[in-house]
């Protein structure tokens, strides 16, 4: 069915010429997304980017069975990334660094559930070697074969490069020959360098973030890429970012999602910097930074909405709001919940199914690479409400 979109009705006049562009397909600019980001009309907002969404993904949301693994919080930018709540310096309390025993033996949990995505980030520790990673990979594999490895950010893999001294396309290729499917989209933060000069001040600039996608895009190995938004960026440190992954996207096409993350002020210098301790950002913020991602990133196939972060509630209006995707099962979430997330660590499978089903939406269980891999649901549903399996997590690989 093609969605309508009733342009004379939108609430801010200033929305209607940019609903008027999005009907034509023309590309917004960033006179349009500032227009966005200024108004009011978040229901206005919202309306033309679920028409974008629909025009694109129907009524399907995509969801994928995850396990998100963090083989160690120890970070050489502890002290200046001053926005995160998870990075810990080799000695401090709480820092760890797993064996790959460890590793597997967290992974384990997937047997006999439903899980087909690792989700594997972690900190920059200055001794871990790229064998470390690589073996991992492939005892990952060895013991999943079937479960695809989404792992490393852009800071990880120029990381690795420097630890061995190699270029980080060195890195990409050992990864992808040892089992890697895909990369996430973190440490983008905010590209600007005004913004990087305070929150991540070590960290790889965006211009180097973007090569190392760059070089994935150009090994076959598709990405996802994110924005930090909530703390000191202004709107149009948001739109010269989002403005260069849409350029990336335009150049290589190797963009799978966007995910904007929330910034989360607890247990961070940054947050007590701002006197925003307790105060995460609010919906209104959440839900227009899905829309506009929508809208300005024409050419990135899906945006997701991270429930950890934002909570489920929000997640679920953010399918409303232009968003096709919701973030998986998880299992154990600790970037946010360092940071004062009070979500749950997991979402079982047919909570993510109900969660979008009662949005009116068509839930799709994807892989890492966006192919559907289970559309109905009945027969996990049967099995889970049987008093045999009870809520036991469904073996739904044979799908
Ligand atoms: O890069 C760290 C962010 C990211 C905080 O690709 C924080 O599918 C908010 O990128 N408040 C890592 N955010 C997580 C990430 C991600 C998450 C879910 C899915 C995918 C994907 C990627 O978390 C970091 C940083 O941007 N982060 N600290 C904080 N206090």
């Amino acid at each position: 069915m093609t969605p309508e979109l009733r342009v004379e009705s939108l609430r801010d006049p200033a929305l209607r010429p940019i609903a008027a562009k999005v009907v034509a397909r023309t590309r917004l600019g960033a006179d349009d997304a500032r227009t966005l980001y200024a108004t009011h009309d978040i229901l206005g907002l919202g309306a033309i980017a679920a028409f974008a969404n629909a025009r694109l993904n129907g009524d399907r949301v995509f969801f994928s069975a995850n396990q998100h693994i963090n083989p160690t919080n120890v970070c050489v930018l502890r002290t200046t990334c001053t926005f995160c709540s998870f990075a810990k310096m080799p000695k401090e309390e709480g820092a760890y660094t797993r064996s790959l025993e460890e590793v597997y033996h967290e992974a384990a949990q997937a047997v006999g559930s439903p899980t087909r995505e690792f989700h594997i980030v972690g900190g920059l520790h200055p001794k871990l070697r790229l064998s470390y990673y690589t073996d991992m990979i492939r005892g990952l594999k060895a013991r999943h074969p079937q479960i695809h490895i989404k792992a490393l950010t852009a800071v990880e893999i120029a990381h690795i490069a420097r630890v061995e001294k190699c270029s980080e396309r060195d890195v990409l290729v050992a990864l992808k020959d040892a089992g890697l499917t895909s990369m996430p989209g973190g440490g983008a933060e905010v590209f600007s360098t005004a913004v990087r000069a305070t929150i991540a001040e070590r960290k790889l600039t965006g211009e180097e973030w973007l090569r190392v996608h760059r070089e994935a895009h150009s090994l076959s190995i598709p990405t996802n890429c994110t924005m930090l938004y909530g703390h000191i960026e202004t709107a149009d440190d948001r739109i010269e970012h989002l403005t260069a992954l849409r350029s990336l996207q335009d150049e290589t096409g190797g963009f799978l999602t966007y995910i904007p993350l929330a910034y989360h002020p607890d247990n961070n210098e940054l947050g007590e910097e701002l006197g925003r301790v307790g105060s995460a950002t609010t919906a209104f913020e959440d839900l227009k930074n899905v829309a506009i991602g929508r809208l300005f990133l024409d050419n990135i196939p899906h945006v997701k909405t991270h429930w950890p972060m934002v909570t489920p509630f929000v997640s679920q209006v953010a399918l409303a709001f232009g968003c096709d995707d919701v973030e998986g099962t998880v299992v154990f979430e600790r970037i946010y919940h360092q940071a004062g997330a009070t979500t749950e660590m997991h979402m079982p499978y047919l909570g993510l199914v109900k969660l979008i089903r009662d949005a009116g939406k068509r839930p799709v269980e994807r892989d890492s690479l966006y192919q559907p891999v289970r559309e109905s649901f009945e027969d996990v549903e049967a099995m889970a409400a049987s008093p045999i399996s009870g809520a036991a997590a469904p073996a739904v690989h044979a799908a």
